[in-house]
């Protein structure tokens, strides 16, 4: 998408995990009232609340959407409402309604009025006990073993048929476990590389609900920022791929993370008691190719499990000491 004026975004999903961290950086990026923070239920941080336009809509009834991106002129929408794997599972409906028949309704929205692009975000969850779990290749089985990777899968084909069909500009990506020091995440499988970090400060001590042994590709939330916005701002001539494309910037064992929290913080100590989200981490790959992501579009993440724990400890310890660790 090669840009004429300041884009006017949409983000959904806003208060999320993803999204409130994504709308921060769209706002210093784009200006603050460039970039419309949309949320379900959950209330916007003073953060976000105070930095730029904030609405509260439903992606599953469309007319609550096209309000929004036609009172505010939107051309451009970052789509991160989603229900995450371990929700997905205790509610299976309500993940395909939200995860599917939301992304039809943005995907019809942007085609109805030609809106030039189009991020909507997919997950290594797509990738199940059939694919190879090392150096998973950009092309190859999709199995999922959740209902969430199903909609993921789903809703790569669904971005991808509204590319070649109707001509429209819509990319994603295949994101790896998150970690982030803002917002929480809601209900995934890989929440536990995040609680982590908070137990450690709070209590010197954490229960990990998968194995020692679990070994899972991550990133740090400003690489998952970067690699969205480079993404977005890369010429779409170059693409070879569109809403799918595989990313990572590193793999490690739940222990691997805890011996690396343990060099900041000698005393903490984890036990595993492993429960129904093993079985999800066990489908998913434990390393990710994403040379196609850097041969389209130059990516390369800056953060490394040792240079994630620092700032995350560090951003914690001086939220703790005033009070406010938990979000
Ligand atoms: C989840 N955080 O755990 C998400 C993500 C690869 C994991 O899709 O469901």
């Amino acid at each position: 998408m090669t840009r004429k004026r300041m884009p006017k975004i949409l983000v959904t999903g806003a208060a999320g995990q993803i999204g409130s961290e994504l709308t921060m950086a769209l706002r210093n990026r784009y200006g603050n009232q460039n970039v419309v923070a949309a949320g379900h239920k959950t209330a916007p941080s003073p953060t976000l609340r105070d930095s730029g336009p904030f609405e509260f809509i439903d992606v599953t009834q469309k007319e609550t959407v096209e309000a929004v991106v036609d009172s505010y002129q939107i051309d451009t929408i970052y789509h991160l409402a989603a229900i995450l794997s371990a929700v997905g599972e205790q509610k299976p409906q309500l993940c395909w309604r939200v995860n599917v028949n939301g992304l039809y309704n943005i995907l019809e929205i942007a085609r109805e009025r030609g809106l030039p692009g189009i991020f909507c975000p997919s997950s290594i969850a797509v990738f199940g006990r059939e694919t190879p779990r090392d150096n998973t290749p950009q092309e190859t089985i999709l199995s999922p073993a959740t209902m969430y990777g199903v909609t993921k899968v789903a809703g790569e084909a669904l971005c991808d048929y509204y590319v070649q069909r109707f001509g429209m500009d819509v990319r994603g990506i295949r994101y790896p476990g998150i970690i982030s020091s803002e917002t929480l995440p809601g209900g995934g499988t890989t929440d536990y590389a995040v609680a982590i970090y908070y137990e450690a400060i709070a209590n010197r001590r954490y229960t990990c609900f998968v194995g020692e042994s679990t070994v899972l590709p991550m990133i740090y939330m400003p690489d998952a920022i970067k690699a969205a916005t480079d993404l977005m701002e890369a010429d779409f001539a170059l693409l070879r791929h569109y809403s799918n494309y595989n990313l990572t910037a590193m793999s490690f064992s739940a222990g691997e993370l805890a011996a690396e929290i343990k060099k900041h913080i000698p005393d903490f100590t984890v036990t595993y008691k492993p429960d129904s989200r093993q079985a999800i981490a066990d489908s998913w790959p434990r390393s990710i190719d994403d040379s196609a992501a850097l041969n389209d579009w130059g990516w390369q993440p800056d953060y490394d499990l040792a240079a994630m724990t620092g700032d995350m400890l560090e951003r914690l310890t001086a939220r703790h000491a005033e009070g406010r660790l938990y979000p």
